[in-house]
């Protein structure tokens, strides 16, 4: 391993101040090491090698309070180019740290280690973090949690204990091979082998049921369930057997208490959940399934379980009975829940932006891009699947964009990523001429003003096929304003939008062959990544970037870079 002395000093230093923030405080520490390698795992009756941290499947939990700064050295002990991402931690002025892969850094090639500064501000709750290099996140990921400073409270009775909930994809093949694969052929990639609750698929799989998640409760408690979504391709349908979820947190924002006998999440999205320990002392099976409505898509429509299992004394031998789940393609279950959500109205800012000055509009689209002559692709009608935003297929670069800004190095990337979609047709419309399928291929991201305030409507599209897509946005939450079906209209929609209490996230699940507005304030400076969190989609390349500039104030600038940041 290459590591300067000025590197090792840093790292001592680092280490001193970690025992003494541990020897002042239990529990919570302020430096994590994140030694990213390969560990076998078996699963589904095959045993095979995963990329992990710290040899876990999920990985370590980083538990943190409301406003506290922690630091995290990613050692790369694997054999992949690696970078992790803190989704939902907005990192104030200090992109740097973000993670994504050539966006705000290159890779942490074998070998190689990157510390990373973790700087919560406002989140509160649930959050998580993963790898944002290729398809490295399937196994590559884990929950934070973050609770109300000391001495200040839920907005909700304190919960007698905490469980994470996390949702993730297991492909028996190597998903390193998946991707390649899918990127050569041109056509759609392996769906996974199975979803699974805490890195298990539970009692419906093969060679699953001895090690099935637990969720031991005592009768009379009430739980918070900490439920992240970390599959790769699926938005999920979850519910327990007999007991009700109260959804009181997305995505690190504290809701209004939401009771329902399911809840709907996207990759990308967290929520916090309060689970009444009410009914007969017995066990009932937790599961979660696929929502899933593309034409011709196919997708993994197995069943993942957990058993939530009372302490107090039940028939063992009894069968828990599975809990009702919308159909896969239930699109109003998914969105009577997600449009259901509603926000608190927040204390840190003056609420949702009502004086627009910066209209986005982009369309969401799958696209093709033609066979190249002397081969065979395996799209549709032999073309090669692809993605876009606004018609542009985002490719990436060989430099970060946040050191080709930086650095002003010229020929990296290019501004003036279209407000608005160039070419307007019934974007929802069915049978779309074929002529629009093919998007352009580029870089081009959006330069925003300090202080200004965006509006964002997706405008999903019917081309290939109309989907749900939950997109990210980086170093931001915002607030979801509308959603609707069909084409936006910028002269009736926005009348019905909800400026009173919408929800603040960080990941918009657009409703298929529909769209979505949100609007923020662009006060963190840098350059924030914006795409599907679908990874093939991400692979196809509906994403962009946002460049927000520098405002005047010293504390409206960026931080400057850290010192070990990795090379390309
Ligand atoms: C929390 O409250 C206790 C009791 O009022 C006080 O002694 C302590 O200093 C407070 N801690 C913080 C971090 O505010
Ligand atoms: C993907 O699926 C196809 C068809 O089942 C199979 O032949 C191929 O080996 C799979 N690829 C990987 C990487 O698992
Ligand atoms: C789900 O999988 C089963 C096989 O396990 C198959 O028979 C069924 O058609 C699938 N349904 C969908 C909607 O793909
Ligand atoms: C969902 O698909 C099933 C067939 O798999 C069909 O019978 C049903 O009508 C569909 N429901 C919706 C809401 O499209
Ligand atoms: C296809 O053509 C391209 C450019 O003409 C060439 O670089 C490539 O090697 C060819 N591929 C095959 C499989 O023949
Ligand atoms: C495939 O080709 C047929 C016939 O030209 C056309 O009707 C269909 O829309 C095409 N599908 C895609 C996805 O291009
Ligand atoms: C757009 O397409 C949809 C679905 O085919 C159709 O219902 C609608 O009338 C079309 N809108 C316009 C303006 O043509
Ligand atoms: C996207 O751009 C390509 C190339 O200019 C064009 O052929 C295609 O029709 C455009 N599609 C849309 C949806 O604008
Ligand atoms: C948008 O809504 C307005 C007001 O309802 C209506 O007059 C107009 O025709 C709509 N525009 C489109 C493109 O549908
Ligand atoms: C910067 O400092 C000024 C003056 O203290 C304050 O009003 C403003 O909110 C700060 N801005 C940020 C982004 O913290
Ligand atoms: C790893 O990252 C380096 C630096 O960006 C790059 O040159 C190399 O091609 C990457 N390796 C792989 C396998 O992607
Ligand atoms: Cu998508």
């Amino acid at each position: 391993m290459k590591m300067s002395f000025y590197k090792e000093l840093f790292l001592q230093i680092m280490l001193i101040f970690s025992l003494i923030a541990l020897s002042s405080q239990t529990r919570i520490r302020s430096h994590y090491n994140f030694v990213v390698k390969e560990a076998r795992y078996t699963r589904l009756c095959s045993t095979k090698n995963i990329l992990t941290v710290n040899g876990k499947f999920p990985g370590p939990t980083i538990r943190v309070y409301n406003g506290d700064t922690i630091y995290v050295n990613v050692y790369n002990k694997g054999n992949y180019n690696i970078t992790i991402h803190w989704h939902g931690v907005k990192q104030p002025r200090n992109p740097w740290s973000d993670g994504p892969e050539y966006i705000t850094q290159c890779p942490i090639q074998p070998g190689e280690i990157f510390t990373q500064k973790v700087a919560f501000s406002v989140e509160e709750g649930t959050i998580w973090w993963h790898a944002h290099s290729d398809w490295t996140r399937a196994t590559v990921h884990g929950a934070i949690i973050i609770y109300p400073k000391i001495n200040s409270s839920y907005p909700f009775p304190k919960p007698y204990g905490e469980i994470p909930i996390i949702f993730g994809e297991w492909w028996k093949s190597d998903v390193n091979e998946v991707l390649t694969e899918f990127i050569e052929s041109g056509g759609a990639p392996n769906i996974s082998d199975a979803i699974t609750i805490n890195g298990q698929p539970g009692d419906l799989y093969p060679c699953s049921k001895s090690e099935t998640f637990k969720l031991r409760v005592e009768q009379g408690k009430t739980y918070l369930l900490r439920v992240v979504n970390a599959a790769m391709n699926l938005i999920l349908f979850m519910s327990i057997a007999k007991h009700k979820l109260t959804v009181v947190g997305v995505d690190a924002m504290y809701t209004k208490p939401m009771t329902r006998d399911y809840i709907c999440i996207s990759p990308g999205n967290t929520m916090d959940i309060l689970l009444h320990a009410n009914q007969e002392p017995d066990h009932y099976y937790m599961a979660a399934r696929a929502y899933s409505t593309g034409v011709g898509v196919d997708f993994d429509n197995t069943t993942t379980t957990a058993i939530l299992q009372y302490k107090e004394s039940y028939n063992p031998l009894s069968v828990p009975s599975l809990p009702y789940l919308p159909d896969y393609n239930d699109t109003s279950a998914a969105f009577d829940f997600i449009t259901s959500i509603r926000g608190i109205p927040d204390k840190y800012s003056n609420g949702v932006p009502k004086k627009i000055n910066t209209h986005i509009i982009s369309t969401i689209s799958i696209n093709t891009f033609p066979c190249p002559n002397n081969q065979s692709c395996e799209g549709p009608n032999g073309t090669i699947l692809a993605a876009s935003m606004n018609n542009i297929s985002f490719v990436n670069t060989n430099i970060d964009i946040l050191e080709a800004y930086y650095y002003h190095i010229h020929g990296v990337y290019k501004k003036g990523f279209p407000n608005f979609p160039r070419y307007i047709f019934n974007f929802t419309g069915d049978s779309l001429p074929l002529t629009l399928q093919t998007p352009k291929r580029g870089t081009k991201v959006k330069v925003i003003k300090y202080g200004s305030n965006v509006e964002l409507v997706y405008q999903g599209t019917n081309l290939i096929t109309g989907l749900d897509h939950p997109m990210h946005l980086h170093g931001y939450s915002f607030y979801v304003v509308g959603y609707g079906f069909g084409n936006f209209n910028k002269s009736k929609d926005p009348m019905n939008y909800n400026l009173v209490d919408p929800p603040i996230v960080n990941t918009v699940t657009v409703p298929k062959n529909g769209w979505a507005a949100i609007r923020f304030v662009a006060t963190n400076p840098g350059v924030w990544f914006l795409h599907c969190h679908l990874e093939r989609h991400l692979s196809w390349g509906m994403e962009t970037v946002f460049i927000v500039k520098n405002g005047k104030a010293s504390n409206e600038t960026l931080l400057p870079p850290p010192p070990d940041m990795p090379p390309c």
